[in-house]
């Protein structure tokens, strides 16, 4: 064997595979994972065994982690080379006849970092495309091995990797996180017996029941073809034509107009696996089951207004969110809680447990709780990880079903299909985000990008030269079975194309949502509507949204047509079905937003504290510390960044500025003491409309000393006065002296979210 000589470009994969050893040890250009893949295993996701067990990662650690570590390049120390590992002397000129000639067709190195550069994009999700991920871990409570024989579910403790990808749906990929839309709640679990995606949304209903309209339906929301507006909105004609004639979409239409269409972060909403799936045991025993995500956080959202000022002033808000509460060990935590009933329960319910447009009440089967997930842990790279991320409803495991809903039906064909163009062949299972922990083995071969190097020369089954291997598990090496019968079919139908009779009541579910929702959040519906049907120029597309909400509530229908100038109220929309079953729950107060506050926690609650030169240091210091110490952030937002002094001659830095950072990107406001800095904040307009803002959005604000005279100067009304001391309205005036007690109370206000109380519509301020 030929030696190298240690300073000449090494790579210890390839160098292994000719027979050099540890002897020749490179200084530059070496690979920092040395040659591992050849002496482990076949494929790319056998490099790590305790990865491939998946149940030995401490909480905090990521059994993903090391299998990715073979593909993780960090350029450090390195030289830079082509693709082809050839070093490059000169990365500023291109190869030139002559300093003023022409460039050469020869020059290698620049047609290389071109081409690669021309085809640096891919195509975007044609739904989906804007969104963030994470890694983490999901954490097993109890086995549920009578239930399903899924790996995860397997002993108590048992920890199951998992890579997270939340998302919009209409926007492209460069849009704002702040529209209002559903968001995608997709979770890959790395399992020890294969891939399982439960690939959901933040609502549990969706608008149509049948894929063949999903095109259709995505069409109508997307921007206008003519014109390609609007961006990342639903306000516009074509969606509003859609749906006012697809009344099946009457319930999504009540959670899309709600604030669930408006989360505060990701970390604070609700997942849904929406269809209904299956679990079966080892018996091949099943059961049906609806999956749900609660954060641990509790649900909270933004307001309208907020939401459309964010969008402006960080489109990257969710992200940077999601992003920052993982940096700071704020993780996003959700426990994962099952719905499960048999098929003989399902017969008997007044809806059909097949339509995507329904639940399952939760006062009707209760949630169990089967475990929580944690995202711990950010991508190294958002393309390589969250762009190239595959998720598929038709990755399910041994234990985990599905069900013959018709759209769940389209999905498991439509993921895969999607991801062989938007990824460029079939091969996006070894891009290693998607690749398995568990062994693959199959006969499957080449296709663009192909990463294995099979070895051999058997590639199909049945075979003697291989040993009959890789070998058909069969049930009891738990290979893949499905549930023999999925619902009694009606064999006297024969092949229909046509809806069971219960998907037709599309209304009793709508209204069950709606009388659920408390005062508030009816009056954000019916705004919500408005504000969209304002954005639809066509008059007769109103009315018939109009005519179609009549069958909701009218209380609903007539609040829209009084703010779109609606009178008279046209006749309700015929229902499809005339007498539909009764339902078995009229009030289901789960359904409330207000329902699940979380934990109180303010763990990663961004607050703003003003500042100006002269502030009173020591209120402001011992506040900041409170908030700190409770896991908030709390950052110092000035008339500029940086440094200033405080009335007491210390220097304090501030974070952010009121220009940089106004006042409805953070969760609540605190206003300082100091005459100075008050006088300051005083001239500064940013003030006022920071102060305004946070009122008007109906957060927690704490005014300290003289500080009390921002608020009368912001404008805030005189109506409020009188209940500012008690704090029932979330703005507390206290003595600087008192500070230990502001802590106390503006926490506690904080803790609630926002103040309902003096929400007003329209705004006075
Ligand atoms: Fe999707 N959907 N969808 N969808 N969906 C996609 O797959 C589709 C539906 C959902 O973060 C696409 O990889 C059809 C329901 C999420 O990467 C595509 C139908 C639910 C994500 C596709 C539906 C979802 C997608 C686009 C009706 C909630 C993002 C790119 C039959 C349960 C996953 C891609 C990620 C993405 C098709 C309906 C959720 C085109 C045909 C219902 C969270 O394949």
């Amino acid at each position: 064997v030929q030696d190298l000589s240690a300073s000449m470009p090494f790579n210890a994969t390839k160098a292994a595979e000719h027979g050099f050893t540890s002897g020749v040890a490179p200084v530059q250009g070496a690979s920092s994972q040395p040659a591992s893949r050849l002496a482990t295993g076949s494929t790319l996701s056998e490099s790590n065994e305790l990865a491939k067990t998946g149940t030995v990662a401490p909480e905090g650690v990521n059994a993903t982690v090391a299998p990715l570590d073979r593909v993780r390049v960090d350029s450090a120390g390195q030289v830079l080379t082509t693709n082809q590992g050839v070093r490059i002397a000169d990365n500023q000129n291109s190869l030139k006849y002559g300093v003023r000639g022409p460039a050469l067709l020869e020059d290698f190195i620049l047609r290389e970092k071109l081409t690669h550069f021309d085809h640096e994009r891919i195509p975007e999700r044609i739904v989906h495309a804007r969104g963030s991920a994470a890694h983490g871990y999901f954490e097993c409570y109890e086995p549920l091995s009578d239930l399903t024989m899924a790996a995860p579910f397997q002993s108590k403790g048992k920890v199951t990797p998992v890579f997270v990808r939340f998302s919009t749906v209409a926007g492209e990929r460069g849009s704002k996180d702040t529209a209002r839309d559903v968001r995608g709640f997709a979770v890959k679990f790395y399992t020890d017996a294969g891939n399982w995606d439960l690939v959901g949304n933040n609502m549990p209903v969706f608008f149509i029941q049948d894929a063949m309209k999903f095109p259709d339906l995505v069409h109508a929301v997307k921007p206008e073809p003519h014109h390609q507006m609007p961006q990342a909105a639903s306000a516009h004609d074509t969606f509003w034509d859609f749906v006012s004639l697809m009344p099946e979409s009457t319930h999504m239409l009540m959670w899309l107009m709600s604030d669930r269409a408006l989360p505060r972060s990701f970390a604070t909403m609700q997942g849904f696996g929406v269809h209904t799936y299956r679990l079966v045991n080892a018996q091949g025993e099943s059961v049906f089951v609806k999956f749900h995500w609660n954060p641990v956080a509790g649900t909270h959202s933004l307001v309208w207004d907020e939401a459309v000022k964010i969008s402006g002033a960080d489109p990257d808000f969710h992200r940077r969110d999601l992003w920052e509460r993982i940096e700071a060990g704020a993780y996003p935590e959700y426990e994962l809680a099952l719905q499960v009933f048999t098929e003989e329960q399902a017969e008997q319910f007044s809806f059909d447990i097949l339509d995507a447009t329904k639940i399952v009440p939760e006062e009707l089967v209760p949630l169990r709780p089967v475990g929580r997930m944690v995202l711990n842990r950010n991508p190294d790279n958002f393309f390589a990880e969250t762009e190239q991320v595959a998720f598929c409803t038709a990755h399910v495991v041994p234990g985990i079903d599905f069900s013959n809903d018709p759209l769940l039906a389209g999905r498991i064909h439509s993921y895969v299909d999607t991801q062989i163009s938007r990824l460029g062949g079939p091969n996006f299972h070894e891009i290693p985000i998607n690749s398995p922990i568990a062994p693959v083995h199959n006969n499957q071969r080449d296709g663009m990008h192909r990463q294995a190097i099979h070895r051999g020369r058997v590639a199909y089954e049945p075979n003697s030269l291989g040993g009959g291997c890789p070998f058909q598990a069969g049930a009891a090496q738990q290979g893949f079975v499905s549930v023999p019968a999925r619902i009694r079919a009606d064999e006297e139908q024969g092949k229909v194309r046509a809806k069971p009779e219960k998907f037709a009541d599309h209304y009793t579910q709508a209204r069950l949502f709606f009388d659920s929702q408390t005062p508030v959040e009816k009056d954000h519906i019916a705004n919500g509507f408005r504000f969209e049907l304002s954005k639809v120029t066509v008059p007769a597309i109103r009315e018939r949204t109009v005519s179609m909400l009549r069958n909701v509530s009218d209380e609903l229908a007539r609040k829209v047509a009084m703010g779109l100038g609606i009178d008279p109220l046209p006749e309700a929309m015929p229902p499809v079905l005339a007498n539909p079953a009764e339902p078995e729950v009229t009030r289901s107060p789960a359904l409330s937003l207000l329902a699940r506050p979380g934990d109180g926690s303010l763990m990663g609650r961004k607050i703003a504290l003003l500042v100006a030169p002269g502030v009173e240091g020591e209120s402001l210091t011992s506040i900041q510390a409170a908030l700190v110490g409770q896991g908030a952030v709390a950052r110092l937002v000035g008339p500029h960044i940086g440094r200033m002094r405080t009335a007491g001659g210390d220097m304090i830095d501030a974070d952010a500025s009121m220009e940089n950072e106004p006042g409805f990107l953070f969760d609540a406001l605190v206003l300082p003491d100091g005459e100075e800095a008050v006088a300051a904040l005083a001239q500064d307009g940013h003030t006022g409309e920071f102060i305004r803002d946070q009122f008007r959005h109906c957060k927690t604000i704490l005014a300290l000393g003289a500080s009390s005279r921002l608020l009368a100067a912001a404008g805030l009304p005189a109506s409020m006065d009188k209940s500012f001391e008690q704090g029932r309205t979330g703005i507390f005036i206290f003595d600087a002296a008192r500070v230990e007690d502001a802590a106390k109370a503006f926490i506690e206000g904080v803790s609630r979210h926002r103040h309902f109380g003096r929400e007003m519509d329209p705004p006075m301020v």
